[in-house]
């Protein structure tokens, strides 16, 4: 018994740490956003997507109460190595893949954001695939990206909360 009641505070204990969600063939792994400055007009959302089908799946939009829209971007390196990001209709999901969002590349670019974001806490957002159709997830506010050694005093504020 005392062994079953440990795996079961694990299993409880997992998702605040990198949740996700499973529908028909696809997971989406740990949707997050990096916190963004207080003053950003704009954040961008990162995850894995793993399609375990045998068909290929497309990402084509994001819907989400956090900002005024929300696109599908890509980050590209330019021949002079300058930074660009554009608008992307989709982002495919090859069958027994894993595409990453992530920085650099493919992002949900969240633009005209409603209000603040603080870490630890979870925004709604539905993810609309062509084939999976309209998925519920929750972005997890996550500490902010490239934070420097400079930073970590305002990490006492309470960091433990929730
Ligand atoms: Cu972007």
């Amino acid at each position: 018994m005392k062994i079953l009641a440990f795996a079961v505070a694990l299993f409880l204990a997992a998702p605040a740490l990198a949740h996700e969600v499973t529908v028909g063939d696809l997971e989406i792994i740990h949707p997050h956003i990096p916190q963004p400055a207080a003053s950003a007009k704009a954040a961008g959302g990162f995850m894995a997507i793993v399609n375990n089908g045998a068909e290929a799946d497309r990402l084509i939009g994001v819907e989400s109460d956090i900002a005024a829209k929300a696109e599908v971007h890509e980050s590209k390196v330019d021949a002079n190595g300058v930074g660009t990001m554009e608008h992307v209709d989709a982002i495919e999901i090859p069958p027994g893949e894993t595409v990453n969002l992530e920085h650099g590349g493919y992002h949900i670019m969240f633009m005209g954001l409603t209000g603040p974001l603080m870490e630890g806490e979870l925004h709604k957002a539905t993810l609309i695939f062509e084939r999976a159709g309209r998925v519920e997830v929750e972005f997890q506010i996550d500490p902010p990206a490239g934070m420097g050694e400079m930073d970590h005093s305002k990490m006492d504020h309470g960091a433990s909360g929730g």
